[in-house]
């Protein structure tokens, strides 16, 4: 039955007649665009040569030299930049029984600035290459180029911008440890195992630096760097924070980065902006790769011992970082 001509033609004359109660006829073709401050240009190869720095400590796993050492650095350049340092130390029990010496690395621009927003990365790597297609290099640990030090490298490079373009929103970037400490592969485990991971995340969250702390949304950025990432809108973002996600993806698009920020739904991931939204109570984003990709919905390098500096793309760390900056500078111009 040829029911579709008639149904369109119905359609249009009701789009007709409603065009006919003479309101916002003319602004039909007329899309509403974002205001844009001014912001700094977001320099990729700077953001690149933080990635480069941190993985140059060797895989920063907790409990190892590297993880120690490359702490210490993150401190040095958030201090450099002009960030109040806050850390937050916990002996955390991974779901294997280990202790991990978990830090916390909180940075605080504008620190006594009560209208705040937060920018959030893990800094540790997985100690287990468990995704690898190679079975031997299962128990080896990841590089975290883009699984960690690309989050912490776009935080960096916009700490250093603030600094050369100062505003009074107060910033505060989270470096969250022990995220990537989940559950092995090679465990059979039934039960739920979303807990085991994010456990640095899960502290801050139940116990904040400050008390009361409060930031109007928080923005998380994790694998944002590995070359073929788009960002497809993650649900729990979309539950906890809809319109600070479609805002993000909108400005995205409007900057000229709609390529890598598709305009759907991804999946619901298990990451730290899940205990910053469900304990903390603070409606958090996650700029979080969904690639169709074989070996992971993440990419081919994720927890593999192919994800290093070599497999960034700076163009993708370009489209994260000005949106985000851009986002900030906005975000000031309302104060
Ligand atoms: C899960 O694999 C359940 N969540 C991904 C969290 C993660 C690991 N992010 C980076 N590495
Ligand atoms: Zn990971």
């Amino acid at each position: 039955m040829k029911l579709y001509p008639l149904l369109c033609l119905l359609l249009s004359c009701a789009t007709m007649f409603s065009g006919c109660t003479g309101k916002s006829k003319k602004n039909v073709h007329t899309v509403d665009t974002i205001a844009l401050a001014a912001a700094p240009i977001f320099c990729a190869d700077s953001a690149m040569q933080f990635i480069v720095q941190q993985c140059n400590f060797g895989p920063r796993v907790p409990n190892t030299k590297a993880h120690l050492a490359c702490g210490n650095y993150l401190v040095e350049r958030f201090t450099h930049y002009g960030a109040t340092i806050t850390e937050q130390k916990a002996d955390l029990m991974a779901y294997n029984g280990e202790v991990l010496k978990a830090r916390n690395i909180i940075a605080s621009l504008n620190p006594e600035q009560p209208q705040r927003i937060m920018l959030c990365a893990h800094w540790d790597c997985r100690p287990w290459a468990d995704n690898d297609p190679d079975a031997n290099n299962h128990r080896k640990p990841v590089m975290g180029a883009n699984d960690g030090a690309s989050g912490v490298a776009v935080m960096l490079e916009i700490a250093r911008l603030l600094q050369q373009m100062p505003i009074k929103l107060g910033v505060d970037f989270f470096c969250f440890d022990a995220e990537d400490y989940g559950v092995a592969q090679w465990e059979d485990y039934t039960d739920d195992t979303s807990k085991s991971w994010c456990l640095g995340s899960q502290y801050w969250a139940s116990n904040p630096h400050r008390a009361g702390y409060r930031a109007r949304y928080g923005v998380l950025m994790d694998m944002v760097g590995a070359r073929g990432a788009t960002f497809a809108q993650e649900n729990y973002s979309l539950y906890y924070a809809p319109s600070e996600t479609k805002h993000i993806w909108k400005l995205a698009h409007q900057l000229g980065y709609g390529r890598f920020f598709p305009m759907h739904k991804g999946g619901y991931i298990t990451d730290d902006h899940v205990p910053v939204n469900e304990i903390a109570k603070i409606p958090c984003v996650d700029i979080v790769p969904h690639t169709n990709h074989e070996l992971s919905n993440f990419g081919p390098t994720w927890h593999t011992v192919t994800d290093t500096p070599d497999n960034i793309d700076s163009n993708v760390l370009k489209a994260v970082g000005q949106t985000i900056l851009q986002l900030i500078y906005n975000e000031n111009a309302t104060l």
